[in-house]
């Protein structure tokens, strides 16, 4: 148990910003009453998460949505609240000028915009204390012929080139990737290769993020995260759940064994001597859009279900599991993970909580206390 609390210490998560604000899907926004209405709001609700868990002490900006005028005075109160500022994630998916793409666009003015808005978010990360840089393109074509794939990539490598080495030298670029959307007939960063590919040529502070929403049924995302750890490529996560597609569901509430997996090769990569230094510093950011769950409930339960899904990957018995596929013993290995997988860590995890002066159930505190009550009287 004791082993278990030692790195439960160092299992942190980041919070998405956005998540704490009305969000909707494709064909409305729905409001929830007291919810974050700017920047310092979605911090304040940020840090009562990291007030009831105790492990969420960074929060992800996404600009312009969070812009201010004054980045010192939000830094401030970041700090204030006890939280830093983590990954900065620049907006390249709204303006209309991107309707044939940010990054790639034919259009060099265009380019240069969206260049000059990434580095506005560096100068941004510089004034706020962050070190990442998160970039997701929602940039592809619509048709066949629309545009020259080979043209798009070259511009799009030119583009970054130019972003990473104006970038401070220990300022890391993160290349998120996704399937499809908002562009149905190509994505310029359909995938994890195509995003290995771009950081590969940049440097070794471009790193790969996997986004848990965003891969074609029955992907097997551990095995990518597998793969991008032992090339020292991965950068972070967007933690949530998918069903069909990037529905950005909380983490775990549909396919809770396939979350299990994913942490296991993280886990295992914490306890490898040669992996661990750098797999400590793989960000597990949260990027998820609650709309029918109360946004702060919604992200109390996420970060405890993570956490509880950690810990069980922590658990896996690694010296057994190796002697089993040894013998190849396919049954004995696969028990072995199903062992650590119904292991109920709750009360392990109250104990952990109770030691740190934490609510041993921070979502039955959210749910018995007042915080959404102040909250709808004072955000009318
Ligand atoms: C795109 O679907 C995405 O996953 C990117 O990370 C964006 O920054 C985020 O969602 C916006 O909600
Ligand atoms: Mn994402």
């Amino acid at each position: 148990m004791e082993k278990i609390f030692k790195e439960l210490d160092e299992l942190e998560f980041e919070l998405p910003s956005w998540a704490f604000s009305d969000a909707g899907t494709r064909f409305a926004v729905f409001h929830e009453e007291g919810a974050a209405r700017n920047v310092f709001e979605r911090i304040e609700d940020a840090a009562l998460v990291h007030e009831l868990t105790g492990c969420c002490p960074s929060v992800a900006l996404h600009i312009p949505w969070d812009r201010v005028e004054n980045w010192e005075e939000l830094k401030e109160f970041v700090e204030e609240k006890g939280l830093r500022i983590g990954a900065i994630n620049p907006n390249l998916f709204q303006d209309p000028d991107y309707k044939y793409g940010s990054l790639t666009n034919p259009s060099e003015k265009i380019r240069k915009k969206a260049i000059a808005h990434v580095m506005e978010c560096v100068d941004i990360a510089v004034k706020t204390g962050s070190k990442i840089i998160s970039l997701w393109l929602a940039d592809g074509t619509d048709y066949p012929g629309q545009d020259d794939f080979r043209s798009r990539k070259k511009r799009l490598e030119e583009s970054l080139k130019y972003i990473y080495e104006n970038m401070p030298e220990d300022m890391y670029l993160f290349i998120e990737y996704k399937f499809f959307e908002p562009t149905f007939y190509h994505t310029d960063i359909p995938d994890w290769g195509t995003s290995y590919l771009l950081s590969e040529k940049l440097g070794e502070r471009a790193l790969v993020l996997v986004d848990l929403g965003h891969h074609a049924q029955g992907a097997n995302i551990e095995y990518i995260v597998a793969t991008l750890l032992s090339e020292r490529k991965l950068g972070g996560f967007h933690l949530n759940n998918r069903k069909y597609a990037d529905d950005d569901l909380t983490i775990a509430s549909i396919n809770p064994y396939e979350v299990f997996l994913i942490f296991k090769e993280i886990a295992f990569a914490w306890k490898d001597p040669e992996l661990s230094d750098f797999a400590k510093k793989v960000v597990l950011m949260f990027d998820q859009a609650h709309i029918t769950k109360p946004k702060i409930l919604a992200m109390i339960q996420s970060v405890v279900m993570a956490q509880e899904l950690f810990v069980k990957a922590l658990l896996i018995d690694r010296r057994r599991l190796r002697e089993a596929q040894e013998k190849c013993d396919v049954v004995e290995a696969e028990e072995i993970l199903m062992d650590a997988f119904r292991t109920d860590v709750r009360p392990l995890l109250r104990e952990n909580r109770k030691r740190k002066n934490l609510p041993e159930d921070p979502i039955k505190v959210f749910r018995e206390g007042h915080y959404m009550e102040k909250r709808r009287r004072e955000r009318r």
